[in-house]
């Protein structure tokens, strides 16, 4: 197996990126792929683009199964950070994480305000920032579908209208994230400034999506990770978020969705 990797950017700034795990034979495929995502983008053409494409050793390879996946129907994007936010408080993670989580993305998570690159690493008590770049962030590589599970979860997505490359992509990073060690939870919504919709994924309660977290229009967006900084070595989190390759090779269920009520779901 290989892995094949891409980074985009434009203006000086991160544009698209991807990540693949696939045979030998299906590289090149592949990396065109990643190549024509970048110059065909709704963000405008990428400036540069850099490919990585390095052999893996099939024994490092661990196997997984993405998180069940529900939609929490909400009014508008106030409700659904409120949700968001009672479902983080639920999982155990703390208010000033909450608070520290929000208020970054809101405002532009990078130290200018902008997007990160990566996701920011967010202690769980005490809402502390613990990536060791805050303008990168933390990049969660090396993961993908089997052909199989790739063919099983657009079959599943599909009795949802929800088979869409952003969703998928979304669900194959957060069922990474969940099985690293000493994450509880992960908030995202995305900086697409057309794409309200975000996520809670947890090891407990899977991939609970919420159709608006941001109104839209807005650019901002990104990822924070919710970690029990004391238990875990900072650098282990790391390797096995960036360097650890995870094929998933099962799916979960999709269950209905339900409207979320502010007395509690
Ligand atoms: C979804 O609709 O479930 C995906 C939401 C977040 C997408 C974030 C991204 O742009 O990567």
């Amino acid at each position: 197996m290989y892995s094949v990797r891409m980074r985009a950017r434009r203006h000086a700034r991160h544009h698209s990126g991807a990540e693949r795990l696939v045979p030998g034979d299906a590289v090149d495929q592949a990396a065109a792929a990643m190549v024509r995502r970048a110059m065909n983008h709704s963000r405008g053409r990428a400036e540069t683009i850099e490919l990585a494409i390095e052999e893996l050793d099939s024994k490092q390879i661990e196997y997984g199964v993405l998180p069940d996946v529900q939609t929490w129907q909400v009014s508008d994007f106030h409700q659904g950070r409120r949700a968001a936010a009672n479902l983080l408080c639920s999982l155990g993670v703390g208010p000033a994480a909450v608070e520290t989580a929000f208020a970054d993305m809101i405002r532009g998570a990078a130290p200018d305000g902008g997007n990160m690159r990566g996701a920011m690493l967010v202690d769980v008590h005490s809402g502390c920032r613990l990536e060791p770049d805050p303008a990168r962030g933390v990049r969660v590589s090396r993961m993908d579908l089997s052909t199989e599970a790739r063919r099983n979860l657009s079959r599943v997505l599909q009795q949802q209208d929800l088979d869409q490359e952003t969703v998928r992509e979304a669900l194959v990073l957060a069922a990474k994230v969940r099985m690293a060690p000493g994450i509880v939870a992960e908030l995202c919504w995305s900086d697409d400034p057309d794409y309200t919709a975000g996520y809670v994924a947890s090891p407990e309660r899977g991939y609970i999506r919420f159709p608006h977290l941001k109104p839209r229009g807005d650019r901002r967006g990104g990822r924070a990770f919710f970690v029990r900084g004391a238990c875990v070595p900072l650098n282990a989190l790391l390797d096995y978020l960036q360097l650890r390759p995870i094929l998933f090779d099962r799916v979960g269920h999709l269950h209905p969705p339900q409207f979320w009520t502010e007395s509690g779901s």
